[in-house]
């Protein structure tokens, strides 16, 4: 640090020419992310509460609210009621909190998931001590039931299933999870960051997706609404429908205005609660089905097209679409500016967010259809 500050206008010189290195949803090139533009009135809002920290909620008794709120709202979407949860920083944190409950709870220490959970699950076993034991997945990229089942033993505290993996966007048999959880009494976790946002309103609009919330058997769900519910970075979710399950992850901070805390982080933004609670009372549940809708509808001419062009590509459930197209192409497409993925085998991941427009959909196939072109010649 200088002696001396800067002018405030020298300071944002210096913000900007940092920032023009930076990419933008706008600029319709990012289809590698499962993040986008935060909705105006959640930008707006996340201003107003900046200095809110539900880390020392007795301050903010109103922000408090706001997360409380805010977590029945979600808790909503799945049908669920008289859960309890958190806003936290992510699906990293909010899958933390999940296994570390779950650990607790049973005392033991190991997790059976399938191939295709997110590596925030490798994290946070790796954190809490635990073993995590990753089954197969069906030709669907669906977790193998029979596999996961059979790998259950008496030092296994928790089970996972995926509602939207990351890489391929699909989603494991709850239900079925569930029945296995009840049976062989062990701890299921959901693991729906992005599908949470997505799988309720692609039922409603009658997409014939499987996606269901048992009265019982499942024990915690991650949800973020910094993916698919428009909320700016940092906001997750993490639901228990056990209300004592917190508890099992309970601190004691006995000199602050609220004695106990649930989260990893203690000082923590409520300027993202505010901005979730602003996002969904401002939507609405029609305003996010036609957030979906349009998503949907820009995977499909995404995937139809891809098709066309007789590429190799899995049919999506989700918004999220796998091609099978070869390191050149997807190497080519990177030198033309599109900001891809990549999954763990190799294909090209595209996440259809809000920001890849129709538009987008057509520049990408476009650009696809004469780099295969060329490779093929
Ligand atoms: N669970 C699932 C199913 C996820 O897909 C992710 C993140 C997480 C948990 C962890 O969530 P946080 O990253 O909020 O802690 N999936 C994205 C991914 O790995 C995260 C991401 C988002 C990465 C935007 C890049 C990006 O530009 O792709």
């Amino acid at each position: 640090m200088d002696e001396r500050g800067l002018p405030a206008e020298e300071v944002r010189k210096l913000l900007s020419q940092a920032q023009s290195k930076d990419l933008s949803y706008s600029g319709g090139r990012i289809l590698g992310s499962m993040c986008t533009a935060p909705h105006e009135l959640g930008r707006e809002v996340f201003t107003q509460f900046l200095e809110t920290n539900l880390g020392d909620a007795g301050l903010f008794p109103g922000t408090k609210e706001l997360e409380t709120e805010s977590v029945a709202m979600i808790a909503g979407l799945l049908g669920l009621a008289g859960t309890s949860g958190f806003l936290t920083t992510g699906g990293t944190e909010a899958n933390i909190l999940a296994l570390w409950a779950a650990r607790n709870k049973t005392r033991k220490n190991k997790i059976v998931a399938p191939e295709t959970v997110h590596f925030s699950v490798d994290k946070a076993c790796n954190l809490l001590g635990l073993e995590l034991v990753k089954t197969a997945v069906d030709s669907g990229k669906c977790a193998d039931l029979g596999e996961l089942e059979s790998r259950i033993d008496s030092d296994t505290c928790a089970i996972v299933g995926v509602g939207g993996t990351t890489e391929y966007g699909t989603v494991d048999d709850i239900v079925g999870l569930s029945e296995i959880a009840l049976e062989k009494e062990v701890y299921l976790h959901v693991d729906a960051a992005f599908g949470g946002f997505v799988l309720p309103f692609l039922q409603e609009l009658g997409y014939p997706v499987q996606f269901k919330i048992p009265d019982k058997g499942v024990d915690s769900i991650t949800l973020d609404p910094h993916k698919m519910g428009l909320v700016p970075i940092p906001c997750g979710c993490i639901l228990f429908t056990n209300p004592e399950t917190p508890g099992f992850i309970e601190t004691e901070a006995p000199y602050l205005t609220l004695k106990r805390q649930h989260t990893v982080v203690g000082t923590r933004s409520g300027a993202a609660a505010a901005a979730a609670y602003a996002v969904f009372k401002h939507l609405g549940r029609e305003g996010y089905r036609e957030v979906v809708k349009q998503c949907m509808q820009n995977t499909i001419k995404l995937y139809r097209g891809v098709v066309k062009l007789g590429l190799a590509v899995r049919k999506p459930t989700i918004n999220v679409v796998a091609v099978d197209c070869g390191p050149e192409v997807y190497d080519a497409l990177g030198k033309m500016g599109w900001r891809l993925s990549q999954t763990r085998e190799g294909e090209m991941r595209i996440i259809v967010m809000p920001h890849v427009s129709e538009k987008v959909v057509k520049d990408f196939l476009g650009d696809l259809e004469s780099v295969a072109g060329e490779l093929r010649v």
